[in-house]
């Protein structure tokens, strides 16, 4: 099953590294400076060489100065590195006729954070925002052996400075609760938000160049970067592609643009004037009406053509830019309109016309050090994310905006990207330089991001509408004008107006939650950012039964929500000593960086399952992380089920839910944390679950007063005619004490359709073996017309905790070589439940896991993704069901 997704991620990743993303000029030499830099602290007692990209803890790391920064308590241990300043130096030279060129620049692609730059002693620029590109000219500053430094300042002491010269009031919070370990005021600094510590990661405010650093020298003009917008004019029935070239130009010039597509046999010239400076050009290529423009699809609705744009640009003077971009047609509204019989207004995506349901999650940054963060490892996570049958993810505004090759990916795996502006849950200052840093941020990342047909929607920050509204930081009333009007400074007179100059193809949100247009009407902080009936939703309730579905908000978009769960003890042991591994343990406590977070997870549990009680501690610690991650998977399981079945219908005046994006899809470090990937790639419960749950057609079971509900929910284009079979069995027998088959019922596109009603008690007294104790429902939908069905469902009658008659099921297994694949032959001999597949740390999936045992025999394959021989396979294979941890 889906081997062809887990294959194209090799693909991806060759497909990645041999497209051509930059531009190719002639005309300007480029002089890379990546590579080994020699880097220093302040007072020079550590001096060590060090890679560019890259930042200071992964240079220490690799010179062996420090061990691996995520070993058990070392965020703690390395606090120092971040609070020193550091300097990074490098040396060459450049041939003379080069440096005759008229002008020199020195690109930064990203430096992390505050820095002072200088080549041969003289000052070039500074830096303060790690999200902006920097260009500093250098003309006429060079000699034979240049030497170019980089001082970085502690980004925690700037914070911390510039929070003391704020002084007319406070701009909270103004540190993490104490439980995250973090460092204070990350909100006057343009840095990663979670790089001072969140409640799922450690603190390391790192320093570095993190991205790319290379000298441009030119006589008259270079191409700085393009942008390509496609559009659909709805009055001319007919697609555009505004292409944008931003140039910067030393002597007024003319010149000739070619733009062409040629798989749409498009094609256009175009004459522009350059006047001194920086000059942009906006160009508009009509596609050819007589050739039919595929469109891009999320994943689960269509394909994904993209198309090659070639730019060739000529100058009269004789330089030369090349460039060439995928880009994808879709169009994409958000619609906010009246829903009859429903206070409020909807809040969905049209995709190319086409109401959407957006099914995923949220993602935070890959890896605390940017450098470490692969191609390989972020299409392994987006692969999964694809398998998982997810077609949204949101690119969460305490983290960073992504790197290209992320972009592209999302892109080609139909994988649309709700992409947040990164501010998060915090007040932030506006001050005027820092809002002229923002504006550039702002600028500078819509042009990067808004070619790509993936990114659906840009959103303003996270929660800090709700922040307000909520009043999170206990601001007195009498003040709290003043922090809306500093809100909607920057979120709504600066970002929101920058993205309109420079987007008009995709709509902007100024926060989630919101409620859309209705808060804008409130002044663009609403009463109440989490009403049900306008906008998106973020809903955690940790300690309420997370199986009652009554619980839960019937919104209209479900943004955020989520439970925790532990990492696997293989992922654990990478960065913990055997005597860690106790759920009570100091480390058990350092790694969990949400207050009660441990707590939580085993009362939670507690309401439906049995808790561990095995005598050795080691043992007792694995089953305890499998409970909290049975725990998590049937949590986020009953929600995203509710939000799916909340698609059609609207009760009490909510409802249409058109979205579920838990949090959260990865895992920055090996830690306790919402996410259903762990560091590292191997999938927790939740995402063998998620596969489930978000396949295009779906049965979902409730019980609803003494009724079993069925429900068909469908995303599919098409209407079936389907039938359901529901079954009864005894915890200790694979034979069906009862199975009942639905009359056929159609099943409409993209609806939800009630396909079985029975009451229990009628259920239970004609099943007569049955009872709410002794029995588990199955379920099933099936066409005999196109042979269409969904996956197998379950719904427990009553918590396993106190169901009667559940066997130690003595599972036992056979292996078998099957190419790129492993086949698991399992054997039981009796029913189990949440049957636990653990291969530690070998690298690759299983077909299923986490599923009900309800035969005798089952097979799962394992697709590997390094190769592995049967044999190591079979040593670090283990099997747990919920019967065997107690
Ligand atoms: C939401 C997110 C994150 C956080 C998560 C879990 O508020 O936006 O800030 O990590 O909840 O607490």
């Amino acid at each position: 099953m889906r081997n062809d997704a887990v294959r194209t991620l090799f693909c991806w990743v060759l497909l990645v590294f041999g497209g051509r993303v930059s531009c190719d000029s002639v005309g300007v030499n480029t002089f890379i400076l990546d590579g080994t830099w020699s880097l220093h602290n302040s007072n020079g007692s550590l001096s060590l060489k060090a890679q560019v990209p890259g930042c200071v803890h992964t240079a220490l790391q690799q010179q062996q100065l420090i061990q691996d920064p995520y070993y058990r308590f070392n965020d703690l241990a390395y606090r120092w590195i971040s609070l020193d300043n550091w300097t990074y130096t490098t040396s060459f030279s450049v041939p003379d006729n080069v440096k005759a060129s008229k002008k020199a620049v020195l690109v930064f692609e990203g430096v992390d954070t505050v820095s002072t730059i200088s080549l041969n002693g003289v000052v070039i620029g500074k830096t303060d925002n790690m999200f902006q590109r920097y260009d500093f000219e250098v003309s006429g500053l060079f000699k034979d052996i240049n030497i170019l430094e980089v001082w970085l300042m502690s980004a925690v002491t700037y914070a911390s400075e510039r929070r003391k010269t704020h002084t007319a009031y406070a701009v909270p919070p103004e540190c993490p609760p104490s439980v995250q370990k973090g460092e204070c005021h990350v909100n006057f600094v343009r840095k990663a938000q979670s790089s001072f510590s969140w409640d799922w990661g450690p603190s390391f405010p790192t320093l570095g160049v993190w991205k790319s650093v290379r000298l441009e020298f030119f006589n008259n003009s270079r191409l700085i970067s393009f942008s390509t917008s496609p559009k659909y004019d709805a009055v001319h029935s007919c697609w555009t592609v505004k292409v944008e070239l931003f140039f910067d130009v030393t002597l007024a010039s003319k010149g000739v643009v070619r733009l062409s597509i040629p798989k749409l046999q498009s094609e256009a010239k175009f004459s522009i004037s350059l006047v001194p400076g920086l000059s942009n050009t906006s160009l508009i290529l009509q596609i050819n009406q007589n050739v039919t423009v595929d469109l891009w699809w999320p994943f689960g609705h269509g394909q994904q053509p993209l198309k090659q744009l070639l730019i060739d640009v000529t100058m009269d003077s004789g330089e030369k830019f090349q460039a060439d971009r995928l880009i994808g047609f879709r169009t994409v509204e958000l619609v906010q309109e009246p829903i009859p019989s429903s206070p409020g207004l909807s809040f969905y995506f049209r995709i190319n016309g086409k109401p959407i349901f957006l099914k995923g999650s949220n993602w935070i940054p890959a890896h605390a050090f940017q450098d470490q963060a692969t191609a390989v490892n972020l299409t392994q996570l987006l692969v999964s994310a694809q398998m998982a049958n997810m077609n949204v993810l949101r690119v969460w505004g305490g983290g960073i905006y992504e790197q290209d090759v992320f972009y592209i990916l999302c892109d080609q795996l139909g994988i649309m990207v709700w992409q947040d502006f990164m501010f998060a849950c915090a007040l932030y200052p506006t001050e005027q330089d820092f809002i002229k840093s923002v504006r550039e941020e702002v600028t500078q990342q819509v042009r990067r991001l808004k070619s790509h047909p993936s990114v659906v929607i840009w959103s303003g920050n996270n929660e800090n509408e709700a922040a307000i509204a909520s009043n999170w930081f206990f601001i007195p009333s009498a003040e709290k004008p003043r922090y809306v009007k500093d809100y909607v400074n920057l979120y709504v007179e600066n970002i929101k107006e920058i993205v309109s100059q420079e987007d008009n193809t995709r709509p902007f949100l100024v926060s989630s939650p919101t409620n859309g247009v209705e808060s804008e009407k409130e002044g663009w902080v609403a009463q109440n950012p989490y009403d049900p009936h306008y906008g998106d939703v973020h809903f955690y309730s940790y300690l309420s039964d997370c199986w009652d579905w009554r619980t839960f908000p019937r919104a209209r978009f479900a943004s955020e929500y989520g439970f925790q769960s532990w990492p696997s003890l293989s992922t654990l042991s990478k960065v913990s000593v055997a005597s860690d591994w106790n759920f009570n343990s100091e480390f058990s406590n350092h790694r969990q960086h949400h207050e009660f977070g441990n707590m939580q997870m085993l009362l939670q549990a507690g309401l439906h399952y049995i808790l561990p009680n095995n005598t050795d501690p080691v043992q007792k610690y694995q089953d305890t992380i499998y409970i909290t991650q049975v725990m998590q998977a049937q949590c986020v399981k009953a929600q995203t089920e509710f939000y799916l079945r909340s698609r059609s219908d609207i009760v009490d005046g909510e409802g249409h839910t058109m979205g579920a994006l838990y949090w959260q899809l990865n895992d920055i470090w090996q830690a306790p944390s919402w996410a259903s990937i762990e560091f590292g790639g191997k999938w927790k419960m939740l995402h063998y679950l998620a596969v489930r749950f978000f396949s295009a057609l779906i049965s979902v079971g409730v019980e609803d007063d003494d009724n079993l509900l069925i429900y068909a929910v469908s995303d599919s284009h098409k209407d079936h005619t389907l039938k359901t079979t529901v079954k009864l069995y005894r915890w200790n027998s694979f034979t069906p004490q009862c199975s009942l088959e639905s009359d056929q019922a159609v099943v409409k596109a993209g609806g939800v359709t009630k396909v079985f009603q029975h009451p229990i008690s009628v259920l239970l007294k004609n099943c007569k073996n049955c009872t709410r104790q002794s029995c588990v429902v199955t379920f099933k939908l099936s066409s005999s017309e196109d042979g269409v069905e969904s996956p197998s469902n379950d719904l427990f009658l009553i918590s396993p905790r106190d169901a009667e008659g559940i066997q130690k099921p003595n599972i036992t297994f056979t292996l078998e070589d099957a190419g790129g694949r492993i086949k698991i032959n399992l054997h039981c001999l009796y029913p189990a439940l949440f049957v636990w597949l653990d291969v530690e740390d070998i690298s690759g999936v299983f077909d299923s896991n986490g599923f009900l045992m309800i035969s005798e025999e089952y097979t799962i394959y394992f697709t590997k993704w390094e190769p592995i021989t049967v044999k190591d396979f079979s040593a670090k294979l283990h099997i747990t069901s919920l019967r065997d941890i107690y």
